[in-house]
């Protein structure tokens, strides 16, 4: 009998560390949003995610490990779609990685910078993960040169847009995909919890960067390229008409909230075959 017979990698198998630059990289990616999709499709095609929406390269051991962290409520539509791109491309990139969605309770006022910091503590409580993706539920990654793994200084990732014609609308713009450190994220204390509703928190953590000590890194324009699926303003978050007098006051409040003052219960925590989905209660503007 010849068959050579498999054997199970055991505990004593050393695995070399995966190289450099993933050799599975393509470049440009061409996005379009097929009808009909399913989760269970996006399962199926990607066989090696386990539990929690994890992943590690199977054949060498990742240099990097990433928490992709989403706000998230009634989008389930464009999170079909986030994770039929998304999962492939973070595979692509040899990386350790864990998809997490923040999921807002009820139907008061959304909140997207407090959802990030339940983000930030739930991910970390499960793993000591070296960086954090706070990245929009409709934003697809249109070129996996685009690697998601932090700088030494906090990164914003989505620098060319569809939506700004593929230019940076100013230049301290920090929304859409942001890329910082478990180090970055308590040097500025995190994210504000005080933005209810659309608008400000992006340039308000934008600030915090600064204040921080830190600056803003970013990819090339020629691959930090995104296109946003089109929606219109969601129900539950009318635009924050007090976002310009907030952002007046950063300076004196970054200190007194944020991470530090974060507070809200965890109403659920599931590990879906493609993510972990955390449904949080996140409370009310006081
Ligand atoms: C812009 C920024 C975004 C944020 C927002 C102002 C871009 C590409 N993004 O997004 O980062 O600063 O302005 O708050 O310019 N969401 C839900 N359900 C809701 C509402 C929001 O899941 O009911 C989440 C979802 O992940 C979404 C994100 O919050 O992508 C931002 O909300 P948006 O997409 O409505 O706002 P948009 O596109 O103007
Ligand atoms: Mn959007």
């Amino acid at each position: 009998n010849l068959t050579i017979v498999a054997r199970a990698p055991s505990s004593s198998d050393v695995m070399t560390y995966c190289p450099q630059t993933s050799p599975f990289i393509r470049g440009p990616i061409h996005v379009s949003f097929p009808s009909g999709l399913t989760l269970a499709q996006v399962q199926r095609k990607n066989p090696l995610v386990v539990r929690g929406g994890r992943y590690r390269p199977p054949d060498c051991e990742s240099r990097h490990s990433t928490a992709i962290i989403i706000p998230h409520r009634n989008r389930e539509h464009h999170l079909k779609f986030l994770l039929y791109y998304l999962h492939p491309f973070l595979q692509r990139q040899q990386l350790n990685y864990g998809i997490y969605i923040i999921h807002q309770a009820g139907n008061y006022t959304f909140n997207r910078a407090k959802l990030m910091n339940v983000g930030f503590r739930e991910a970390m409580r499960e793993e000591n993960w070296d960086c954090l993706f706070f990245h929009d539920v409709d934003l697809i990654p249109e070129d996996d040169r685009n690697t998601y793994i932090c700088d030494a200084n906090p990164k914003h990732a989505a620098i060319a847009m569809d939506k700004f014609g593929y230019k940076l609308p100013y230049n301290l713009y920090f929304g859409g995909v942001s890329a910082l450190t478990p180090l970055h994220y308590l040097k500025m204390n995190g994210f504000p919890n005080n933005y209810w509703g659309w608008g400000g928190e992006d340039d308000d953590i934008g600030v915090r960067v600064s204040l921080g000590g830190m600056h803003i890194t970013r990819p090339s324009v020629r691959v930090g390229r995104y296109k946003m699926i089109k929606h219109k303003l969601d129900k539950g978050n009318d635009i924050n008409p007090k976002r310009f007098n907030m952002l007046a006051k950063t300076r004196q409040s970054w200190k007194l909230d944020g991470m530090n003052t974060a507070e809200y219960e965890v109403v659920r925590r599931q590990h879906r075959p493609l993510y972990t989905n955390v449904t949080v209660d996140i409370g009310t503007e006081e």
